[in-house]
């Protein structure tokens, strides 16, 4: 699973990124100050099994910090995408395929509208961020297009010798953005996309594949300043739904918790101090609570995450072990591992994430939490804890 993070030049992306995985990776204050993508892991929160079963948890591929279970996602930071990409504006489109297998996108907006269409600081106000909202998905569609267009045509000639159907070709041509062959026919039959159709025609396939493909949640970024409120709350007002946020102060409370100056987790609506801090820093993180955690909750950065794989990618989460007795892997660390499902699985597919050797040798599987043995058709839930038998 791999979350991309994009957006117009210079409205914090790199910030998002850095907050969401405390990798140090280049910030400033003008465009294009990220070229290379920038790769690291950041974690949603679940409720740990352990709290309901009793057990001390020993994790191994995820955290549990007080009972709140936090699970490894890989995040992608980009380049910064200015409107016109596709026609070779600011640094052009290409470097989108840095995030070809992202299973969903963060948008990342300058709410305070401070920055101008290609990322240059202006007077906050100034720009209208609905403007920035709605050129994503028109330079992401420009994207596909080219990724479609690229080798189209020989395609096309092979086809005639193979006998292969149009919706195989064009299926071939998008794996590599995750989208299956059945994905492509139910959005040709919706477009009646045939070989010779125009741009217009690819366009409207493209998009219904890429709502599916690429799910997009925005992120109202720079919410603390002055002027972002009323820009929000506007937005908000005429339909679009956003996630008020603050790289910024996110970053700078996860900088302070690993320093040990304050109690804070991801997510956390408050923050308390620890440790003797000098007065410039009080009054940062005073400012951080007056004018973000008070007004919104939260700095929105863990509320993102979250609301992508819970809410829009469907995913649950669900504890594998051996013994169903003592919930433990075969060195006795107690529930080990959280897997992050997509809502529906099986308990054979479960088997098939453990391992593939697992999930073709299946016999049965028990509920630890009942006890109960269920079968390989099992629907799981979240929080459910497994344990997979199989042949030897
Ligand atoms: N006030 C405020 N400033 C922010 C916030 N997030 C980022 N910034 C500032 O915005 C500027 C750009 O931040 P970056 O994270 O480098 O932006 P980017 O989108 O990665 O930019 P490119 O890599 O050039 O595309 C920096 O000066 C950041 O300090 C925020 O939440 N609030
Ligand atoms: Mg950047």
């Amino acid at each position: 699973m791999m979350i991309g993070v994009v957006g117009k030049s210079n409205v914090g992306k790199t910030t998002f990124f850095s907050a969401a995985t405390l990798v140090d990776a280049e910030i400033s204050n003008r465009i294009f100050t990220t070229i290379a993508p920038n790769k690291g892991v950041t974690y949603v929160r679940a409720r740990c099994a352990c709290q309901d079963l009793k057990v001390k948890c020993n994790p191994q591929n995820s955290k549990c910090v007080n009972g709140v279970r936090y699970v490894p996602i890989k995040m992608t930071d980009v380049a910064g995408l200015v409107p016109g990409a596709h026609l070779g504006k600011g640094l052009g489109n290409q470097f989108l395929s840095d995030i070809m297998e992202a299973n969903a996108l963060i948008h990342v907006v300058d709410i305070s509208g401070g920055t101008d269409e290609t990322g240059n600081s202006v007077k906050p106000g100034t720009r209208d961020p609905k403007e920035d909202i709605k050129f994503l998905e028109e330079e992401i569609d420009y994207w596909i297009l080219g990724i479609i267009k690229r080798n189209l045509s020989t395609l096309l000639r092979k086809m005639e010798s193979t006998k292969e159907k149009f919706s195989v070709i064009m299926q071939q041509q998008l794996a590599g953005l995750g989208i299956k062959l059945a994905e492509v026919e139910d959005a040709m039959n919706k477009t009646e996309l045939a070989q010779n159709a125009d741009e217009l025609t690819l366009l409207d396939f493209i998009k219904i594949l890429r709502e599916k493909s690429k799910p997009i949640v925005i992120a109202a970024n720079k919410i603390d300043v002055r002027e972002s409120d009323a820009n929000y709350q506007r937005l908000k007002d005429i339909g679009y739904s956003l996630i008020p946020c603050s790289a910024e102060s996110e970053l700078a409370l996860r900088k302070a918790s690993d320093h040990g100056l304050i109690s804070y987790m991801p997510g956390d609506s408050d923050f308390s101090v620890i440790s003797d801090i000098d007065e410039k820093k009080k009054l940062a993180l005073n400012f951080i609570r007056n004018n973000v955690l008070q007004k919104y909750g939260s700095t929105g950065v863990q509320k993102i995450v979250d609301k992508i794989v819970f809410e829009i990618l469907e995913m649950i989460v669900v504890y594998p072990v051996e013994n169903e007795h003592k919930f433990t892997d075969h060195k006795g660390n107690a529930l080990p591992d959280a897997l992050l499902m997509k809502k529906g699985s099986t308990a054979l597919d479960l088997a098939f994430a453990v391992h593939e050797d697992i999930g073709k040798k299946f016999v049965a599987a028990v509920d630890a939490r009942s006890g109960k043995h269920v079968s390989s058709g099992y629907i799981l839930k979240n929080g459910d804890v497994i344990s997979i038998k199989a042949a030897r």
